[in-house]
Order: C-alpha cells, then sequence, then structure tokens
C-alpha cells in the first residue's frame, strides 16, 4: 500500500536555519511575555499583512474568545455554521449564544441577505468567517453592522495573506482573527493573532491577553493567558521568509487539480475569485450524488481505503452538534444552502510538497 497522503501536511524550514534563534533564546534566557523576538515577528507581520497592528496569540481559538472581550460582545452573535466548532465554541465561551445564518452557495460565506432577519435587541455582534480564504462580502456586512449598531468580527483563520483588490482582507471589520495552526498556510506549529488597525484596540487585547495586566500593579479587566512564547515567534519569523514561496507551490497544486478535475460529471471545483489573490488553504470539491454515480461519503472511503486521507471540512454542521442544534437558529429548514453543501464538500489533498505523483493517485481515483 501506497505511504499515506493527508488531507494537508505542514512546511517546515531547515532545522539549521532555526539553530541561531533558538542559540538567542537558550542564551538570554527570555521565553515568553512579549520578548525580542515577539516584538519583531509582530512588527514583520503587521508589515506582510499590510495591517497596522497585530497582537500574537496561542492559538486561533483563544485569540477569538479574547477578541470578543476587547469587543465587548454580549447577548447574540450571528455567525455562519459552515465552519470549525471554534467559531461558536468562542462565542459560547464568552457566555453569548450563535446564531447560526445561511452561507451562499459560491463563496460558502455568511449570505447577508439573510443576515437582517435574525437581528434582534440582544444582538451585538457579526462573526463571520472567510472560509477557505474566500472573502466575505465586506461592504454589505459593514452596511448591516453599521445600520444596527453591532460589532463585525472576522474569523479569518484560513485567510492569512488573501488580498482582495490589492488589500489585505484581514483589514476587513472592526477585528480580525488569525490562525497559525500546524495544518495552515503558516503555521508556528500552534499560534494566532487578532488584526486590528486601531492602536487602542491593539493595548486592549495586549492587556487581555496577559492577564489584563496594565502594569505591574494594575489589572484593567478580568483577562485570559493567550501570549505567543518566544520560541514560535521566532519560528514565524523565520516561516516568514517562506511564505510567498509556500503559496506559489500551492497555487501550483491547485491549478494542476483545476485542469485534470475540470470536466468530471458531479464534480465541482472551484475556480479563483476575480480581484482576489488566494492562499490555497484548502482544495475543496462538491459532489453531486446523482451526476457523479457515487456519494460524496462513498468517494471520502474510495480514497480512504487507499491511503488518501481527504477531508469534509466542514460537516456535520455547527448547528448540528449536541451544544448547539437546540438553537431555534439551527433548525436544518434555516439553512438549506449550509445542509446541502455539508452535505457534498470534500477536501482534497493540497499542501506545498504535495509531488505530482501522488497527485495522480488522487485524481485518478476521483475520475476512475
Ligand atoms: N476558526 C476556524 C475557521 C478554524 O478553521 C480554526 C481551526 C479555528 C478557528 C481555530 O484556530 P486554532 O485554535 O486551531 O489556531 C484542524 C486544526 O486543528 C484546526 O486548527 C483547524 N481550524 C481545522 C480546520 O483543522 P483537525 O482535527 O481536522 O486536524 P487534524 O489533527 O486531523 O489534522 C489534519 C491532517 O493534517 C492530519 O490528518 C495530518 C496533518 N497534520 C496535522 C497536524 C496537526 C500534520 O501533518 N501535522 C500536524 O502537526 O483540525
Amino acid at each position: 500500500m501506497n505511504d499515506p497522503i493527508y488531507v494537508t501536511k505542514p512546511s517546515l524550514p531547515n532545522l539549521e536555519e532555526f539553530i541561531p534563534s533558538l542559540e538567542k533564546i537558550w542564551a538570554n534566557k527570555q521565553l515568553t511575555n512579549n520578548g525580542e523576538f515577539h516584538k519583531e515577528f509582530e512588527r514583520h507581520l503587521a508589515d506582510y499583512l499590510g495591517v497596522k497592528f497585530v497582537s500574537l496569540f496561542t492559538n486561533g481559538m483563544l485569540a477569538l474568545q479574547v477578541g470578543m472581550q476587547a469587543l465587548r460582545i454580549t447577548g447574540e452573535v450571528i455567525t455562519t455554521p459552515f465552519t470549525f466548532v471554534a467559531t461558536p465554541h468562542a462565542i459560547h465561551w464568552n457566555g453569548c449564544t450563535p446564531v447560526f445564518c445561511d452561507i451562499e452557495p459560491e463563496s460558502f460565506t455568511l449570505d447577508p441577505a439573510k443576515v437582517e432577519s435574525l437581528i434582534t435587541p440582544k444582538t451585538t455582534a457579526i462573526m463571520p468567517v472567510h472560509v477557505y480564504g474566500n472573502p466575505c462580502q465586506d461592504k454589505e456586512l459593514r452596511r448591516i453592522a453599521d445600520t444596527y449598531g453591532l460589532k463585525l468580527f472576522y474569523d479569518a483563520a484560513h485567510a492569512f495573506g488573501v488580498r482582495q483588490h490589492g488589500v489585505s482582507i484581514c483589514n476587513y471589520g472592526d477585528l480580525s482573527m488569525l490562525s497559525f495552526h500546524a495544518t495552515k498556510t503558516f503555521n508556528t506549529f500552534e499560534g494566532g493573532a487578532l488584526v486590528t488597525n486601531d492602536e487602542a484596540m491593539k493595548k486592549r487585547i495586549d492587556f487581555l491577553k496577559n492577564f489584563g495586566f496594565a502594569n505591574e500593579v494594575t489589572v484593567v479587566a478580568p483577562g485570559s493567558n493567550g501570549k505567543m512564547d518566544e520560541f514560535r515567534a521566532a519560528f514565524g519569523l523565520l516561516q516568514l521568509k517562506h511564505i510567498n514561496e509556500e503559496i506559489a507551490k500551492r497555487q501550483k497544486v491547485a491549478q494542476r487539480y483545476r485542469e485534470m478535475l475540470k470536466d468530471i460529471p458531479g464534480i465541482r471545483i472551484f475556480r479563483d475569485i476575480p480581484g482576489v489573490q488566494h492562499n490555497y488553504s484548502y482544495f475543496p470539491v462538491t459532489v453531486d450524488e446523482r451526476v457523479y454515480g457515487i456519494s460524496r461519503d462513498a468517494l471520502y472511503e474510495k480514497l480512504k481505503k487507499e491511503n488518501i486521507f481527504s477531508r469534509r471540512y466542514f460537516y456535520p454542521l455547527c448547528s448540528d452538534f449536541p451544544s448547539y442544534r437546540g438553537l431555534p437558529s439551527a433548525a436544518p429548514a434555516n439553512l438549506p444552502v449550509a445542509a446541502k453543501v455539508a452535505q457534498e464538500i470534500l477536501c482534497l489533498p493540497i499542501y506545498a510538497d504535495l509531488t505530482c505523483e501522488e497527485q495522480d493517485s488522487v485524481v485518478k481515483l476521483v475520475t476512475s
């Protein structure tokens, strides 16, 4: 049997490249709490992303939780069910209620046309997700948020480096969250960040991720501990040197898939969105069982039998998990597009070092 092919494989720099950074950490013993690597990584990331301020976090989930505190979000939060569970979990952990809204059939992002009818006196925020790095309809969401006085907090976990008309989509909203998990286009093993263009907000976030400390004797709020350590900040700096190459390699893999899968009846592939510079974090396809002949789950199993581990991101929908399925907004009748997409979606393996031979073996099984 062939070696397993997973949905993703993290890229790492040469170990030797990292040794000098480790030697520095070993010499100065500053391991965490806003050390030199941390400061430098924040600056370089802000430059790369084209944003004013970045606050590093130990992971994306904590960044989401702390971001909600920073924005003082309460009550009900309108979000998508077609996301990783971290999104509604962060809402829940802040004592708020997720209100699930349906998605668009093309980009799979929150459908702005369906948001307004879900707003109640308890709604304080909209939390959309740039799923697979597909930009949400920011203009329309911003209009709704401004009309009703809501906060707009983007889960941009998949959107590292994605630009729309030349502008980083991390500039959208009042705040954006990034994930640097091992499975992401840009990884620091675990890690994440909040991105803002507001200096006062950056300050508040930095207090909140450090237990609420403003100085040695002042705690301004009940904060958490979300700090990124020096090891990962140093590693992130190194990863940043390779990110453009990483995205270019992924783009090649995506283009090759598109070419090879373009004429398979029942398999839908997705092209680049005009005006968007993608990061190729995922390669989603949808499977129309009636046309393709077998179901998405049957294809998933067929691949798995041959040691190819595609993933059904994001099935089941978050609104179908026990924690959320009792909510009125979780009723499948309210989420017809999301329900259909969740049944048909399959993410094929994509990563920088996926070889042509490996890719051919995936395609061969999809086409046979
Ligand atoms: N919001 C959204 C929209 C998100 O997608 C996520 C995370 C978050 C928020 C929260 O961000 P973080 O707190 O994670 O920073 C993975 C990731 O754990 C998760 O970060 C990610 N989204 C989610 C979409 O996918 P799993 O359970 O699918 O991962 P796992 O361990 O099955 O990994 C998938 C494959 O990747 C493995 O089969 C092999 C490969 N892999 C994985 C790891 C961890 C490696 O080769 N090396 C590795 O170290 O959740």
